[in-house]
């Protein structure tokens, strides 16, 4: 029996340094995304797109702009995923910035204890209130999901630092640096993937959790991408993964029923060149999709 995947936008942009991504679903929508899906004639639900909104008087959190209104957003994904995400679905979720993986990871966490996170980005996402230098909620997800940094009033599922690899990692801020060194976050750089075979280290991945009988989250930064792939983001690095390279991970990933998530992220349209960032994520959705359409239930 193939799963059902439930589709959620999240047109998210109060963690970012500027305004965009909050119009990447309704982009990405528009460029078919949906159609995808319906070619390889997978069963879907789409509950649509939800929009984060700044809060009237929203609770001021030094050095975190903006937290105190994600957080009561968050809480409206967390319901929303908690409430429509079976077990055996899969989810897919478009960003948004990358602070809305508090609410789609934090749901998913909570139900499964033992949740794998690959997580492609050219950052770490390590900061706290406490050391970041931007104060941009963004770059603080993954090290309030691994339990660094207490949020007063948000009850989300804490992911085990050891269960969680950043692949395509490359820039990294000092104090964000000390703190992942001390968690058990594995750090893939770009050049050290493609050292040992990025298809190599993909699969390793993926085994080692489905022996450790873990199920993976995938939580897909666009700018883990070399820029000339896709310009379109905020915070945008040289030196990452191409085209064919991200193809060949989406592959892998889609084809695994170890993977029961995929959220896409930071993709921003204002800052897009002719729409290559856009039919860049729809040729990952669709290979990716095409796989999962071929997924074996016994496969590896
Ligand atoms: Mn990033």
């Amino acid at each position: 029996m193939k799963n059902r995947v439930v589709v959620l936008g999240i047109a998210a942009e109060l963690g970012a340094k500027m305004s965009g991504t909050g119009d990447a679903p309704a982009k990405l929508r528009q460029a078919g995304i949906i159609e995808v899906l319906k070619k390889y004639g997978i069963d879907f639900k789409d509950l649509g797109d939800i929009k984060f909104k700044i809060r009237k008087n929203e609770r001021i959190i030094k050095n975190a702009k903006h937290l105190g209104s994600i957080i009561t957003n968050t809480k409206k994904v967390l319901k929303i995923v908690g409430s429509s995400v079976n077990e055996g679905d899969f989810l897919l979720v478009f960003g948004g910035d990358h602070s809305i993986s508090m609410g789609t990871l934090g749901q998913l966490a909570k139900a499964n204890k033992k949740i794998g996170v690959l997580y492609l980005d050219a950052h770490g996402d390590f900061n706290t209130p406490v050391i970041s230098p931007s104060g941009n909620v963004h770059g603080m997800g993954l090290a309030i999901l691994a339990g660094e940094y207490h949020l007063h009033g948000l009850t989300i599922g804490r992911v085990n630092p050891h269960l969680i690899s950043i692949l395509g990692v490359r820039d990294l801020d000092p104090e964000e640096k000390i703190l992942l060194k001390d968690s058990e976050v594995k750090l893939i750089s770009v050049k050290q993937a493609r050292k040992s075979g990025l298809e190599r280290y993909v699969k390793h991945f993926i085994s080692v959790c489905k022996k450790g009988d873990r199920k993976v989250h995938v939580s897909l930064d666009i700018d883990v991408m070399d820029p000339k792939f896709a310009p379109g983001t905020a915070t945008p690095v040289a030196g990452g993964f191409t085209k064919t390279e991200m193809l060949g991970i989406m592959k892998l990933l889609g084809e695994s029923d170890t993977v029961v998530s995929l959220e896409i992220v930071e993709v921003n349209p204002h800052l897009d060149h002719e729409g290559t960032t856009i039919r860049t994520v729809e040729e990952l959705v669709n290979v990716f999709f095409y796989a999962f359409s071929e997924r074996k239930n016994d496969i590896r």
